[in-house]
């Protein structure tokens, strides 16, 4: 197994030679620091099959399965499967998601530290995903913004990138709404955790999910701050030529792991009718999120 930091970029690694059907826990070990360490790795020249995938995702953690069954693979629920291939008979997964900033399961309590990605399909314009390191991102801030926010708390939604499935058509979207509150309500977190592992302040916000930001007595707070941090942060760039985002690209065979407490990220959809697939697995490591991380979602956002 040869371990490559990417040459000229901010973030990322190159891992070639490692199956991970046979890989030794020592190879284990060294793929874990490479990915916290430099937040992407890119697995070359994969071939897993769907169970084989999921293996892999079970040696880094505990898969989380994603708690709306459209997204499932038939044959492997901890598959999340992401398709625009729209075959009438039997739509898999769902079209253009995480196409906003944002870090997987952002508006959940108990978010999970580690999102694997195996495309499947890859189409030859618009290839690859938008990071931003938010560890980096929170270092950069002025110190202004930084000290504004210590001690506050965000609120986080999906809201506004809840999908509405098959099933809704013809329902009251008074309903929906209603059952949206109950099955993921806003929640808070705080704004900046202590990466459990590599030490970082990671700024927790994204333009997606993150809906508000509370000061230190739960009051919504006054003044521009949310959209300020998203500005300072390069969330705000519809050119993505900020110094803080980084373009990965990947090719047939890639299978990328990220670091999804530090990063952010946002789907290169293809504008072309070219069909583009991709298989995610997403495990809890064996650090909790940031230390505390349960009590604080505990209380209830508005
Ligand atoms: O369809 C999507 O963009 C899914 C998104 C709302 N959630 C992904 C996640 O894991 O947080
Ligand atoms: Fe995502």
């Amino acid at each position: 197994m040869i371990i490559t930091p990417q040459v000229g970029k901010k973030l990322g690694a190159t891992v070639t030679g490692l199956d991970p059907r046979t890989a030794s826990d020592q190879d284990f070990a060294a793929l874990r620091d490479a990915i916290y360490s430099t937040k992407i790795v890119v697995l070359k020249n994969q071939s897993l099959s769907l169970a084989e995938f999921v293996a892999l995702g079970r040696r880094l953690g505990r898969p989380e399965i994603y708690y709306q069954p459209m997204y499932h693979h038939p044959d492997q629920k901890e598959i999340f499967v992401s398709s625009n291939v729209n075959d009438d008979e039997k739509q898999i997964g769902v079209p253009k998601t995480g196409k906003f900033w944002h870090a997987d399961y952002q508006f959940m309590a108990n978010p999970f530290g580690l999102t694997l990605i195996y495309p499947q399909v890859v189409p030859m314009t618009s290839r690859g995903t938008y990071f931003i390191d938010m560890g980096e991102a929170y270092e950069r801030l002025p110190d202004e913004l930084k000290s504004a926010i210590v001690g506050t708390r965000v609120v986080q939604s999906v809201r506004r990138y809840f999908k509405i499935r098959p099933t809704d058509v013809y329902r009251p979207v008074t309903e929906l709404l209603e059952e949206i509150e109950q099955e993921t309500p806003a929640i808070q977190h705080s704004t900046t955790f202590k990466h459990p592992v590599t030490g970082e302040t990671v700024l927790y916000i994204s333009e997606g999910f993150t809906s508000a930001i509370l000061d230190i007595w739960g009051q919504p707070m006054e003044g521009d701050i949310l959209r300020k941090l998203l500005e300072a942060t390069g969330q705000l760039d519809m050119t993505f030529q900020h110094e803080n985002v980084h373009l990965q690209t990947f090719e047939a065979g890639d299978l990328l792991i990220w670091d999804n407490r530090s990063l952010i990220h946002r789907a290169l959809h293809t504008t072309t009718p070219e069909p583009a697939v991709s298989y995610r697995v997403t495990v809890h490591d064996e650090y909790p999120f940031y230390e505390g991380v349960a009590s604080l979602a505990d209380s209830t956002a508005s």
